[in-house]
């Protein structure tokens, strides 16, 4: 069972939350599979289903462990069911996962950001409890997504812990792990819808919507598709597993203007119900043209953030009073937009952006895939310091498998939604080696042919990816540009040298032919909330307001500039270092969403854009 289809209830669906207070244990000392941890675990620690493990605790050891995080549930399966298929879906386990299901595994999953599913049907006992038991572990090497390493640290003669590891993340932002998002328990009739996708092309006042079922199962069905405009009126029906439907006149899906269809698909034999699902669809085109994005034929300009999945005690864990206040902020703001740096998000983000109408830029966590010789991977990055190569050596042919995979699910997961309007299938790496190069013609190569809707395609570039190096720039279908002009390359009293070097830089970009259009997906300044200081100083409110004027005098000067969603949305977490306190300060908004001086200056400058 494969299906990502969004779990809901339906005449022929039944789901059930499993979220709540799990038992939880800690596998310290690596012997959880020796104790065979999968058939129960003996512990009194319980811990919230979905959240991130690492802020709960008072004891380092927990937020920062590094390994195998065991969690248990039960829950009593109804026979009412017994002519099922039932399923447990997880909408994430980070970064990888092997599922027990009274005592015996029934699934593993590798990547943190999207769903799975595990078959439980064959062993159901009905009526009665039925043990849940999921090994979380969050480890990263050079083949995982998101990048980055484990080390060991020595400890002290006479300490008890014989052995502490540490993660050592390719990245800055804290590698919050564990059961982050819902999970559900299923029940689908045997034969079943597994997935459907839609294919839109505008047809003077009205839209053609090529549609695919594709049913698992062995009966014979006849598929049906009916679509219902808001107001329930139906608007458009068609027969077979895939098809054509007309809808004439059409209220297309627009930036800030989102109209949702809704679109229900049912499998039928002899007039009975068999299956029914259905999916709100907003319909729109997007597409590139010389130096424009075009969204239903019209260009757009993106305006918005760079974001995490990000807050206070959950960490990175499924927050849905978070997820609404941030889009108050953003319409507040006058965003239209925001990129799923550094991986994919919850779904319900992206239902949320099909009904306010904002544009996606969802990115695959293809992160850390650069290195630096000397400095701190925070200092390194963005400041022109030329990195090492990056894709050789024995863990490159494991990491593209994990690469490709998370490219289909990514795109299996989020090809209906009418705010993705664009793939990122790496933030910052390495660009100039040939093996770079071999490498991200595949990754392109293969999300061209597996979106149904062709969207074009990019990634986050980081300083050293330069006009002139075209190893690999030239596989994206408009640029995506992380540029820390006043920041990391010369902050302070030299903006104006920054200014100089911005615009220099700008005018390479501008020479290059063809023209594509060019959005900057990275810019800003730490800022510390507390700190004003006339005349500026790196780190108060004012300085970030400056760098702001200064980048929006650079966009403002080049007509291929279509796009700039600043870094970040809002202040997160990161490791510990020199760089950071407690984390990133680059937020318009702090931790908490609560505005910073920058946060005004963009609110004017967009809502006049
Ligand atoms: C960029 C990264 C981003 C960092 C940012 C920064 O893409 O994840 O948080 O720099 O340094 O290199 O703030």
């Amino acid at each position: 069972m494969e299906s990502m289809l969004y779990p809901k209830m339906t005449a022929t669906r039944r789901v059930v939350s499993l979220d709540g207070m799990w038992k939880v244990k800690f596998d310290f000392e690596e012997e959880g599979a020796a104790k065979g941890w999968k058939d129960g675990l003996e512990s009194d620690d319980l811990i919230p289903v979905p959240a991130s493990f690492n802020d709960f605790y008072t004891d380092k050891k927990y937020r920062e462990f590094a390994g195998d995080i065991w969690y248990e549930t039960e829950v009593v399966i109804p026979e009412e069911w017994k002519d099922k298929e039932v399923a447990l879906r997880f909408a994430a386990a980070t970064h990888r996962a092997v599922v027990y299901f009274n005592g015996a595994e029934v699934a593993s999953h590798e990547g943190g950001f999207v769903p799975f599913l595990a078959d439980v049907t064959e062993r159901v006992r009905w009526n009665e409890k039925n043990r849940i038991v999921v090994k979380v572990n969050n480890e990263l090497s050079k083949s995982s997504l998101p990048n980055g390493s484990v080390i060991e640290i020595p400890q002290p003669e006479g300490s008890d812990a014989r052995k502490v590891k540490m993660i050592r993340p390719g990245f800055d932002f804290f590698n919050y792990a564990g059961l982050q998002r819902p999970v559900r328990l299923l029940a689908l009739p045997k034969t079943s819808i597994d997935d459907f996708t839609v294919v839109h092309e505008l047809d003077g006042e009205g839209a053609r919507v090529s549609y695919q079922v594709a049913i698992r199962g062995s009966e014979k069905v006849e598929t049906k598709v009916l679509v219902y405009d808001e107001a329930g009126k139906q608007v458009a029906e068609a027969n077979g597993a895939e098809g054509v439907l007309s809808i004439n006149p059409v209220r297309l899906w627009n930036v800030r203007d989102a109209y949702l269809y809704r679109f229900v698909i049912r499998l039928e034999q002899d007039g009975q119900l068999i299956d029914e699902y259905e999916e709100e669809i907003g319909i729109r085109t997007i597409e590139i043209k010389g130096i424009d994005i075009l969204l239903n034929g019209k260009p757009v300009y993106l305006k918005g953030f760079g974001k995490h999945e990000d807050s206070d005690i959950v960490g990175r864990g499924y927050a849905p009073g978070v997820i609404k206040r941030d889009f108050e902020l953003m319409k507040w703001i006058g965003a239209n937009s925001f990129r799923t740096s550094h991986y994919p998000y919850s779904e319900e983000i992206y239902q949320m952006a099909d009904r306010e109408g904002f544009l996606v830029i969802d990115e695959v966590a293809a992160v850390g895939f650069l290195h630096f010789s000397s400095m701190a991977m925070f200092m390194g990055a963005g400041t022109g310091i030329k990195p090492t190569s990056f894709f050789e050596g024995p863990e490159i042919e494991p990491l593209r498998k994990n690469h490709l995979a998370a490219v289909r699910e990514l795109i299996q997961r989020d090809k209906n939604h009418a705010c993705v309007i664009a793939w990122s299938l790496f933030n910052e790496p390495e660009t100039f080696s040939e093996a770079a190069s071999r490498y991200f013609r595949e990754i392109f190569e293969a999300a061209r042919e597996l979106d149904p809707q062709k969207r074009p395609r990019t990634f986050a570039m980081e300083k050293s990816c330069s006009p002139e190096n075209v190893g690999c720039h030239q596989y994206c279908d408009f640029l995506t540009m992380n540029r820390y002009y006043g920041w990391y390359i010369k902050g302070g009293y030299e903006i104006a040298a920054a200014e100089v070097e911005f615009r220099q830089e700008m005018d390479a970009w501008g020479a290059l032919t063809p023209q594509r259009p060019m959005v900057f997906t990275e810019y800003g300044t730490d800022t510390y909330p507390s700190e004003h200081k006339l005349p500026s100083v790196m780190w108060s409110q004012e300085y970030q307001v400056e760098m702001l004027e200064m980048c929006s005098r650079v966009f403002d000067s080049y007509e291929f500039v279509k796009g700039e969603q600043i870094w970040n949305f809002a202040d997160f977490q990161t490791v510990e270092g020199t760089g950071r306190v407690n984390g990133n300060k680059k937020g318009v908004f702090t931790r908490q969403r609560q505005p910073k001086e920058s946060a005004f200056f963009l609110k004017k400058r967009w809502e006049e854009l």
